[in-house]
Order: structure tokens, then sequence, then C-alpha cells
């Protein structure tokens, strides 16, 4: 059982309650913890009559379109209207993809309240609950709700347990746990739809899609300091018609290769970049601390980064700028 700290769930219920308008945001390219918690106050913050939306820089996959209220998420923001804003999944107000447009997000600090598990979190709001103990941050929505004395819908219930079906890889990460499995048997008790959520994430693969890991798993490569390794072009997401998300999943395969330390994929993306992605399962290994070399971060079993460049094949696949 994780314990929020009291004075921050009271500031919280109080930001709440002396609120008219409330912007929900979800990070770039949202995954399904930001988005299941972004949707999961929004259903906590509608059944209490307040006016609220959720607002994201780009529209969210198709595996995430079955989330209770997906459909109305906004992407053209006018944040000066609203006198409460939260962010939720969101390290750094940059992941946003609002922080160059619209920076009075984050300036103004006393309106924004920012719910995350990340360890990076760089506690941009007025209110930061931040419980890095927390497998996603709808679990950290978890404890929050029920310190609210909150009414648990079947949507609340759905959007909270994708957000930890999710960021646990369907309860096989090493971030699950007794607390999580806990957490995810309340939230089945209140009507989520576990069949919906494994049936999104787990077992809907378009076949490009595996044809794009197809590819992955063919060209990993075991490097001398015990690292698989393995790259996408962005030729290869062309050809293949792939999507971004795509690639999400088939890093999964490469970190349980046995004795590497841990398992990169580097991925083309559209504008001379190049996104890393890493994975660990084992302790005596930081991926954060790796990614965080190339500007990145993330947590220490999984992180990833970006860099401008592009990829090019020598013996190994290598970043050149
Ligand atoms: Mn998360």
């Amino acid at each position: 059982m994780i314990q929020l700290d009291q004075a921050l769930v009271d500031q919280i219920r109080q930001k709440i309650i002396a609120a008219r308008k409330i912007l929900l945001i979800s990070h770039k390219n949202p995954d399904g913890d930001t988005l299941g918690a972004a949707l999961g106050m929004y259903w906590y913050l509608d059944g209490l009559g307040k006016d609220v939306v959720v607002g994201c820089f780009n529209a969210a996959a198709e595996s995430l379109s079955f989330l209770p209220g997906a459909d109305r998420m906004i992407h053209d923001i006018d944040d000066r209207q609203y006198d409460l804003v939260m962010s939720f999944d969101t390290a750094d107000p940059k992941l946003s993809g609002f922080l160059t447009d619209k920076p009075e997000i984050y300036s103004r600090r006393d309106r924004h309240i920012n719910i995350d598990h990340h360890a990076s979190n760089q506690m941009y709001g007025g209110i930061n609950l931040v419980v890095t103990n927390s497998a996603s941050t709808t679990q950290v929505l978890y404890y929050l709700f029920t310190e609210f004395g909150a009414i648990f819908t079947r949507e609340i219930a759905t959007c909270l347990l994708t957000g930890l079906y999710t960021d646990t890889g369907s309860f096989m990460h090493q971030n699950t746990n007794a607390e999580t499995l806990r957490v995810g048997g309340a939230l089945l008790r209140y009507g989520a739809d576990l069949a919906s959520i494994s049936k999104q994430f787990f077992n809907t693969k378009p076949v490009n899609q595996l044809r794009l890991w197809g590819r992955v798993l063919n060209r990993a490569q075991r490097t001398s300091d015990e690292v698989i390794i393995s790259a996408i072009t962005y030729e290869d997401m062309v050809e293949l018609g792939a999507d971004k998300d795509y690639l999400s999943g088939a890093i999964e395969f490469l970190k349980y290769v046995p004795g590497i330390r841990y398992a990169k994929i580097l991925s083309e993306e559209e504008g001379g970049k190049v996104k890393g992605s890493l994975r660990t399962i084992r302790d005596d290994v930081n991926v954060s601390e790796i990614a965080s070399e190339f500007g990145g971060g993330g947590h220490v079993k999984a992180a990833g980064f970006t860099i401008p460049g592009k990829l090019e094949r020598e013996v190994q696949w290598k970043v050149v700028e």
C-alpha cells in the first residue's frame, strides 16, 4: 500500500473544489498511461459537474481509441480560459509539445498540478504529486481518488487499468508487484474492461506491424559490450506504411536475451531525428542514466532519448550527424 502525502492530497482537493474550467494535458504521442490518467481524471471531474477538457498535442493512436472519452480530446488549446491545469505522466514540460507555443501553461505555476511517477520529473507544477514507486500515473490516481472517496465508475476503472496495464507491459515488467496486482484487482472489481484492454494492447497487431517487428528481430546484433541493438530506418517505416507507435513492444523481445546488459532500438524519425529506446531486466544497470547521456531520461529499467541525426549502417548501427 502506497500512502500519498496528505498535505498534497488536501491541496489538490482544494484546487479542484475552487476550479470552474479545468484543462487536463496528456503528453505528446500519448500512451496508455498519460491518456488513461487524463481521461480517468476527466470522468471523475465530469462526475463532479466540472467544465473539463482533455488536451493533447497530437492525436492518439488507433489502439487507444477504445478508451472512454478518447473521441473528446482536443488539440487546439486556448489555455487562457482555464483556472486549473493538470499534467499527467509528463516528466518535463517539453514532452507535452505545448511548451514553445503556449509557455503560459507552465509559467503560471499557481494553477498547475503535475501528477506523475517518473523519477526524472522536473517538479514544474505549483503542486507536484510525483510518486516514483507507482508503476503508472494511473496508479497514483487510484490512490488519489481513493483518498477523495470517489465513486469508481466503469469508465474511470477502465482508464486507470489501461495505464497500469500498459506501463507494466501487461503485468510482465519488473515494476509489477503485489501492490500493482492489488490495485489492478480493485479496478477490475470496479468494472474495468480488461478484455478490451488486453485485446487492444496485446493481441491486436496489423500485419505491417508484425513485418516491422520482423525487421527489428532480424537485425538484432549483440555488441562486444553485451548490448543487444537493432535499428529501423525511416525508409522501413515508409515502405511498411508503419505508424510511429508500431515499434512499441518490439524491444520487449530483445531485453530477455540471456547475458546482455540492456537492449537498444534506434529508429529514425521524420525531420532528421533518431529515437533511442532502452530496456533492461537487470538490477545493476540503470538505462535512465544511459539515456540521460543523450539528453533523454525515463525509468531505471525503461528509458529513451531523441537526438538529431540519421542512421547509417557500418559494422554496427550508429548515429551520425
Ligand atoms: Mn507512465
